[in-house]
């Protein structure tokens, strides 16, 4: 890995008045919700300039599936899946994130025009990652994992979901500041889905005050994903339509942007925007808020 800074060089988040759109460009065959869908690089770019015209603030794009059961994509297949993307949207404008564990992406990405790193296992996939992070000064995506998922099974006890969640964040928070992460560059995400049942999930979404509480720009990631489905339609999940999936998920928008939440990564930007507009426009009347 080149010792140079990457061009992201402290690149800062803009401060915002509402909660931010995480918009999801999987470049993969077999991500949860789209995968296959934007695996072709000129129609993922595509995807990218829909997203931004459909109310997306930041493009997540991702060249690795982390669903169940998906096997490990090698690094230069991953790289030649996200780099063409991310300097294409890039040059239009995008703001970037990365979704990968690994920091040979990240850093390569970062070159190629993405601002922000999110990496799902938090450093625990590859040691090198934080080192990345501190040493660009791009903003880092912290998410709570406790392994692969195709180890999940032998990582999904909890007594208490909520302060378990968080204690592990709180590690992963100390590991980054310690290799040189500055705070205000880390972001956190309980990690919807990983290593977690539906009920963990709702528990975790029932408090998102205290995730809150970590001080810290928080990220929820709940969109299509299992546990919607499986509310929606509970005699057969693979039932629930994408329509009505977008719509709990943009309740859950509005859940999180109430909370605080910075962002919220979504695969249909519009619904959850307007959500998140909503709930700007209340916070913005409440009483004693810009009244003379
Ligand atoms: N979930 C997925 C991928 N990347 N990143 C963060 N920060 N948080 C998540 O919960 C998360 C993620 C898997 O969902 P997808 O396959 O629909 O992209």
């Amino acid at each position: 890995m080149s010792e140079k800074p990457a061009a992201s060089g402290n690149f800062i988040l803009p401060e915002a008045d509402r909660t931010q759109i995480m918009g999801v460009l999987n470049v993969t065959p077999d991500s949860f919700s789209d995968g296959g869908r934007w695996f072709d690089q000129s129609k993922a770019i595509d995807h990218g300039l829909e997203l931004l015209e459909s109310g997306t603030d930041i493009i997540d794009i991702g060249g690795e599936s982390t669903r169940p059961g998906s096997v490990r994509v090698d690094q230069e297949e991953e790289l030649r899946r996200v780099l063409p993307v991310i300097r294409e949207l890039a040059a239009a404008g995008a703001l970037i994130s990365i979704d990968t564990m690994r920091a040979a992406v990240a850093e390569a990405a970062l070159e190629s025009g993405a601002r922000i790193i999110n990496d799902v296992s938090a450093g625990l996939s590859d040691p090198s990652m934080l080192g990345v992070a501190a040493r660009t000064g791009a903003p880092v995506v912290l998410m709570h994992w406790r392994g692969y998922l195709d180890q999940a099974s032998a990582t999904f006890h909890y007594d208490d979901v909520v302060a378990e969640v968080i204690a592990e964040l709180k590690t992963r928070i100390e590991d980054a500041v310690e290799t040189g992460v500055r705070t205000e560059n880390i972001i956190v995400d309980p990690g919807l889905g990983f290593s977690k049942n539906a009920e963990h999930n709702w528990q975790i979404l029932a408090a998102l005050d205290a995730f809150a509480e970590l001080d810290h720009r928080l990220l929820v990631a709940a969109s299509r994903k299992r546990f919607i489905s499986s509310l929606l339609a509970p005699e057969d999940p693979a039932l629930a339509t994408e329509s009505a999936k977008d719509q709990a998920t943009a309740v859950i928008s509005a859940i999180a942007a109430q909370a605080g939440a910075w962002a919220v990564r979504v695969h249909d930007p519009e619904s959850s925007a307007i959500a998140c507009r909503v709930v700007a426009a209340i916070a913005a009347h409440a009483p004693g808020e810009g009244r003379v």
